[in-house]
């Protein structure tokens, strides 16, 4: 092999406190493993010694345990983009530990390259193959590096032996010229392929090879309940009348699927529902539903930017490539979320709320308005861009103590222009062509919990006037009964003069 064997321990030995580290993968899915947990030993050390260790990261979307988790969990990160979902990393963004700024996933390669964000010292790419050329072959996830590793001073590569040689074909990598210079995206179907099935790198910028030998260590998802299960049939019912109605051709369209437990209730739901013809998927992330999908031959085909898939899958794919093959194409970031593509697809894009309000904006983001949970990720690339977009929660969270159909969202991330439905386990909200009031009824009526709509529908009867009638006294009673009393059903509407 044409480039040196290193330890994670030499790796990380190179590393300095400040540098800014570009990592591959994508929703924990083909990111480092090896040198970044060398790396959070090396700045444990440096911090017991009494000298400051901390590294920027830009990533794909959200890493694993031993990048964001051993890094968060040792105070060792300075800045952090775009998604992520560790809980020590997010403890560390919400007391101002690392700096987070969250963005929508198809923007973060552009405006790296735009010179937004400054300089990148280091490329680390977990990698199934390198060729001595310096073409190397992803793990699955491919986030952004063929823009990092274009940028990046240096790079490291994570020789990864569970991720067998012939997953070569897999991905299409490929990256669009900038403005003013940029043309189409030549994507018309979601298994078009237009690019190559390797990142080339400069070999120059290769310091070393670090062998590592670990799944991606996602976890599976909780087991389906009855309420995650409702949920599935009503988007599976809203989307079968729509074909009935004329409003989806009766070919269907491609599917984008967010991430999380409702998401993947979602997909099981597809599957049950024979009235859904088999479709594609043009997606960020494919979850276990998916790869159980394309083995019922429900899912035809899938282009992504991770398998974001469990252990268990993960090996399973690995040691069936011949028959997933031709199913799946896995792509940069920028490609898997272009906007562009999402709108010349047509794709049905369905992301998870964390809450909902009354008018139809969402909250993907922010418990009670102010704790960052995971981020935007893609959610607002499908949600602006897809033929139609359905958000789906729950109606109530904690038993009831939360209601996740609000007044007013306590922060919102999409607003109600870019989005058609709401669904929960109590119905459908269709909000295409309603007036705000109109929505608000339609979505008291149709998603709120029953021990919640009385609480609503006193508020938008009492709201004061306009075009969004909120009362901007009252709008976050919900939220502030909830942090007051730890249930949003204590709100006292008297207390705000109604
Ligand atoms: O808490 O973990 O203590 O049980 O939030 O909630 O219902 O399990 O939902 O796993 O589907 O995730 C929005 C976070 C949902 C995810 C979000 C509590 C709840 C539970 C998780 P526990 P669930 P899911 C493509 C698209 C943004 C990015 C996106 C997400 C925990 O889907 O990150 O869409 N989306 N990307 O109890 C307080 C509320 C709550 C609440 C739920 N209103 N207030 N807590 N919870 N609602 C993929 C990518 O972009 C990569």
């Amino acid at each position: 092999m044409a480039f040196p064997i290193i330890t994670p321990k030499e790796a990380a030995a190179m590393i300095n406190n400040g540098d800014v580290l570009g990592l591959s993968g994508f929703t924990a899915a083909g990111s480092p493993k090896v040198v970044t947990e060398a790396l959070a030993e090396r700045a444990e050390k440096e911090h017991a010694e009494g000298r400051p260790f901390k590294v920027d990261l830009f990533t794909g979307a959200s890493t694993n345990r031993w990048a964001d988790g051993a890094l968060a969990k040792v105070n060792a990160i300075g800045r952090r983009t775009p998604y992520q979902n560790t809980p020590d990393l997010r403890q560390r963004i919400n007391s101002h530990d690392a700096h987070y700024f969250d963005l929508h996933l198809s923007e973060l390669s552009q405006k790296f390259r735009y010179g937004f964000y400054g300089q990148l010292d280091w490329a680390i790419v977990e990698v199934a193959e390198v060729f001595d050329n310096g073409e190397v072959v992803l793990g699955i996830g491919a986030g952004n590096v063929p823009t990092y590793v274009k940028y990046a001073k240096h790079v490291i590569l994570e020789l990864n032996s569970k991720l067998p040689r012939d997953m070569y074909g897999l991905h299409d990598i490929y990256m669009p010229l900038d403005p003013p210079n940029r043309r189409e995206i030549p994507i018309f179907k979601p298994s078009d392929r237009i690019g190559s099935p390797v990142v080339k790198i400069d070999p120059e910028k290769i310091v070393g090879i670090v062998h590592s030998d670990h799944y991606d260590g996602i976890k599976g998802f909780s087991e389906l309940d009855d309420n995650t299960l409702q949920i599935g049939a009503n988007v599976c019912n809203f989307l079968i009348g729509e074909i009935k109605a004329g409003r989806i051709p009766k070919t269907f369209l491609p599917l984008q699927s967010g991430v999380g437990n409702v998401a993947n209730a979602v997909l099981y739901g597809l599957a049950a529902s024979k009235d859904i013809p088999r479709f594609e998927m043009y997606t960020e992330v494919i979850q276990d539903a998916v790869i159980e999908l394309m083995k019922m031959d429900r899912c035809k085909f899938g282009s992504t930017c991770a398998l974001t898939v469990s252990d268990k899958a993960e090996r399973e794919i690995m040691s069936n490539l011949d028959f997933f093959r031709d199913k799946i194409v896995i792509r940069p970031a920028e490609i898997s979320n272009s906007p562009e593509v999402i709108r010349r697809l047509g794709v049905i894009a369905m992301n998870t709320a964390l809450e909902a309000d009354i008018f139809g904006c969402i909250n993907s983001t922010h418990v009670l308005g102010t704790r960052m949970m995971n981020g935007i990720g893609g959610s607002g690339d499908f949600t602006r861009n897809g033929y139609i977009s359905i958000f789906s929660c729950p109606s109530v969270t904690k038993g009831g103590m939360i209601s996740n159909i609000v007044p007013m969202c306590s922060h919102i991330d999409h607003t109600e222009h870019s989005v058609d439905i709401i669904i929960t386990d109590q119905g459908i909200a269709d909000l295409r062509g309603l007036d705000a009031v109109q929505r608000a009824e339609t979505i008291i009526n149709n998603c709120a919990h029953p021990m919640y709509r009385p609480l609503l529908q006193e508020y938008l009867r009492l709201g004061k006037s306009g075009n969004i009638p909120h009362s901007l006294e009252a709008s976050l009673a919900f939220h502030t009964a909830f942090k007051a009393t730890g249930d949003m059903r204590n709100v006292d509407w008297a207390k705000y003069g109604f």
